[in-house]
């Protein structure tokens, strides 16, 4: 056989054979991407700041590598989830800022999205979980298939919830279609003005079991009020309390029928705690005594440990990439009375770090990320300065994809513990406005508008003033160094010039 290969091939195809066949044996891993939303930095107790305890986070942080220096590309979900996707600075699009329920898709269905680059590599793809980056392309109609979706823009599979738990329409989406919908009772959803005769919480607060604090004033769902109003689909209206089982029960079956595949899966898991309306199962109602703040971070933590045992179960755990992190910072009161404030304690979501979400301050942006991959990832710490917008290129780098998107650094060797180079310098976004992260040092503009959101009682950044710390020495952002040390300021403000290219 040996001498017939020898004398009937060339060399050059006996090394064509070779590299196909070892091209196959080389398994792509699976890759789950965990991604919670409004998760502050402290409210994981791996990074050892809060008092709330998460075990399964923990398995991952501790097993896996932890990044302290791990941040979300904006201080608010939309814009983060567009940079995750897409690779790209969200302050590039002008759409990318929070959504309501009936915006158009803002990801480019021509786009580069991570998906798509995963499919072309052959994996399956799919998202199960809060999607919020807009569907379709104006006016959606619920009752037809609505397109272009997350089918569009690289996922085989979707179940989503549109935009958030808080706004209409409060319904499922699998692939373009809502789940149970009743088309004898046709949805209708609308932003501006409400359906005559339907309750809201200012017409009907007594059908009210969550009382709204700020915004969230619209249409009553489950006694909870939303933003938007929403009329019909009742068959198709989710229970809250049933959210976390049923991403998770989505999840599993997803898992359960893709390891029997012989393509590896890309699952994109983004789940809804702990933002607001926090609507923990019964089974976590009081568990953490912090209030629904604490008893969903508690629930979400529970989630995350059925999905590794069914990863284990499934016997892929091994060979599956975990990536899990949240698109921004903490708040306590988001816009209902939920006792977050009252019933914190000790708790410290923020970490170290000054504000929270949708502030320019630390807190807004960096937030917890751990990569987790049993016996290929070494456990420990990192402090490299990473983002979410480098997923992109970093996984292209570990599939063997040359893409990259705009903004995304291929930090592969990062990601996997055998590097600590990571990026020179990040511009962060919160609320539209822009920052320079390079090196230990951050430099914020100066921005009109209050110094401290009243509703969220968060602080914002915003300064008639340069500001400008020394993160590693002033993690807190106490000490503004802008005055003693101008050649810093300087260098910062022309950096960040370079890069915004305005
Ligand atoms: C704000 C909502 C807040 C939350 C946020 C989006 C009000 C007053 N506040 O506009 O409750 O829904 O949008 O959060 O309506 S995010 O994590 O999806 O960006
Ligand atoms: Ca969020």
């Amino acid at each position: 056989m040996l001498s017939w290969i020898r004398k009937n091939l060339s060399p050059a195809l006996i090394f064509f054979f070779i590299l196909v066949i070892q091209t196959n044996a080389q398994q792509k891993p699976n890759i789950v991407l965990i991604y919670l939303d409004d998760l502050g930095y402290g409210d994981v107790s791996a990074y050892g700041v809060g008092t709330l305890q998460t075990p399964n986070m923990d398995r991952l942080a501790n097993g896996g590598l932890r990044f302290t220096n791990g941040y979300a590309s904006s201080a608010t979900c939309t814009p983060s989830r567009y940079a995750l996707l897409t690779g790209t600075y969200p302050w590039r699009n002008q759409d990318a800022k929070i959504l309501p329920g009936t915006a158009p898709l803002i990801i480019d269905t021509a786009q580069m999205t991570l998906p798509k680059m995963l499919k072309e590599q052959g994996y399956e793809t799919a998202v199960i979980g809060k999607w919020h980056l807009g569907l379709g392309t104006g006016f959606v109609d619920w009752n037809q298939e609505i397109s272009p979706s997350p089918n569009h823009v690289g996922f085989d599979h979707s179940h989503i919830l549109a935009a958030t738990q808080d706004r209409v329409p409060t319904v499922y989406i699998e692939n373009g279609r809502v789940v149970n919908l009743d088309p004898k009772d046709p949805i209708q959803v609308d932003y501006d003005k409400n359906f005559d005769g339907e309750p809201t919480a200012i017409s009907n607060p007594e059908l009210l079991t969550m009382k709204w604090h700020h915004g969230h004033n619209n249409s009553i769902v489950n006694g909870i009020p939303r933003i938007g109003y929403m009329k019909g689909g009742d068959s198709a209206k989710w229970s809250d309390v049933d959210m976390a089982d049923h991403f998770l029960e989505k999840g599993k079956a997803y898992i359960h029928e893709k390891a029997k595949s012989d393509k590896p899966f890309f699952l994109f898991f983004p789940m809804q705690q702990p933002h607001v309306p926090r609507t923990p199962h019964p089974r976590f109602e009081g568990k953490s005594g912090m209030g629904p703040r604490g008893d969903v971070i508690l629930e979400a933590d529970w989630v995350i440990g059925e999905m590794l045992k069914t990863l284990e179960e499934e016997g892929v755990l091994e060979n599956t990439l975990i990536i899990f992190s949240s698109d921004n910072g903490p708040v306590l009161n988001d816009g209902y009375y939920d006792d977050a404030v009252e019933k914190l304690g000790d708790h410290t979501p923020a970490g170290p770090f000054r504000g929270g979400k949708y502030s320019l301050y630390e807190a807004g942006t960096r937030v917890p990320f751990v990569t987790y991959w049993k016996g290929i990832i070494q456990h420990g710490v990192s402090d490299a300065l990473v983002t979410q917008i480098d997923l992109l290129a970093s996984l292209a780098a570990l599939v063997g994809s040359e893409e990259i998107g705009p903004d995304s650094q291929n930090l592969l060797e990062v990601f996997m513990g055998k590097s600590q180079k990571g990026r020179d310098s990040f511009v962060l976004e919160a609320y539209t406005k822009t920052a320079l992260r390079a090196g230990d040092w951050v430099m914020i503009p100066p921005y009109p508008g209050p110094a401290v959101e009243k509703n969220v009682n968060i602080e914002m950044g915003n300064s008639p003033d340069y500001q400008l710390y020394n993160l590693k020495e002033d993690p807190g952002q106490k000490t503004n160094l802008a005055q003693s040390n101008p050649e810093k300021l300087e260098e910062m403000k022309k950096k960040y010039q370079e890069i915004r290219g305005d």
